[in-house]
């Protein structure tokens, strides 16, 4: 069985992380990865601060297993859920979009471990320098909020910075993938795409559908005139929302009104106008399948790679 260091410092089965993907890693998706011997995580993305407080309560009736809470940096309320991720007692933290070096001494103090999301060496040090307890380096094969650099240079440039366990991220979707991260100095992975298709994942049927049914070129980074880039699928939506970025009558205020619910609107309705974030990978996603059997399958087919990886060489 594929077991790292990481296993130990957070009391879990497999070097395996489940994405938490804004308002759709919820309690279900998550306790559902944890009962399976991964970390599952819960975004802080959801109605609001107390609705995050209910699915952590939920979590914790549905699995006696480590889990955690992705914290999105950028969000209006990151202070509240800083404050109330303490109150509830979670022990686990992942952050995304930004540096949680204000809240560090907080979530120290309370025990908690933190696992910085980056997508740099720079901030991967940064991080390490005020206590992270492991990081996530993602590349830019990703869904949703991507840095530059994509996983194949970017996880070995991390590994080698830093002292600190490195979970690689983006691109990553069945044993192949796992494989790979580990040769590039990854301590373990994190898988967001893959999980939407879990049975247990409560996005809407039509978003699962349209991961299912996408092909290798499916998805588009649009935001980068914003300074936010995002890959999604494409949809009239994102590519609306290309035109609007390339077109100098259209002010950036108008761009982001016009994005404003669009994740919400596709997660919870399956609205054809909404952002359906996915990474590169949606075209690998083939079925709809029990967390569990996405976990063992992931672990297993890495495992069942790396020991045959030499005879692969003497064809
Ligand atoms: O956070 C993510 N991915 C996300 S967040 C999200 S929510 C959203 N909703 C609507 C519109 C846009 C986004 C969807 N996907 N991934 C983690 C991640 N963080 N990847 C890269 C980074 C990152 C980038 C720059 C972390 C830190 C950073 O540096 C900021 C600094 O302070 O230097």
């Amino acid at each position: 069985m594929i077991k790292s260091k990481i296993c130990g410092i957070l009391d879990i089965r497999y070097p395996l992380f489940q994405g938490g993907m804004a308002w759709a890693a919820d309690a279900s998706l998550a306790s559902a990865v944890s009962n399976a011997g991964g970390l599952g995580l819960i975004s802080s993305i959801n109605a609001g601060t107390e609705a995050v407080r209910n699915e952590i309560r939920k979590c914790k009736e549905l699995t006696d297993k480590p889990f955690g809470v992705n914290i999105m940096l950028q969000a209006p309320n990151a202070g509240e859920i800083a404050a109330m991720v303490i109150e509830e007692g979670v022990k686990i933290l992942t952050t995304g979009a930004g540096s949680p070096a204000q809240y560090m001494e907080a979530w120290k103090a309370a025990g908690i471990k933190v696992i910085p999301v980056v997508a740099s060496v720079a901030l991967a040090l940064k991080m390490q320098a005020i206590g992270a307890t492991a990081i996530v380096a993602e590349g830019a094969e990703s869904g949703g909020h991507v840095g530059e650099l994509h996983t194949m240079s970017l996880i070995p440039q991390v590994a080698d910075a830093v002292d600190i366990p490195v979970i690689a991220a983006g691109g990553i979707c069945d044993g192949r993938g796992v494989a790979a991260a580990l040769m590039l100095g990854a301590d373990g992975v994190q898988v967001g795409t893959r999980f939407l298709s879990a049975e247990e994942c409560t996005v809407h049927p039509n978003y699962k559908e349209r991961i299912i049914k996408a092909s290798d070129n499916s998805t588009m980074i649009t935001g980068k005139t914003l300074g936010h880039p995002v890959r999604s699928l494409k949809t009239p939506f994102s590519t609306t929302f290309a035109k609007m970025e390339s077109d100098p009558s259209v002010t950036p205020e108008e761009i982001l009104a016009f994005g404003t619910g669009a994740l919400r609107k596709a997660v919870k309705e399956g609205d054809p106008n909404g952002s359906y974030m996915a990474g590169e990978c949606a075209g690998m996603v083939k079925k709809t399948e029990p967390a569990r059997d996405i976990v063992e399958d992931l672990m297993s087919g890495a495992e069942k790679l790396l020991r045959t990886a030499s005879d692969r060489l003497e064809k």
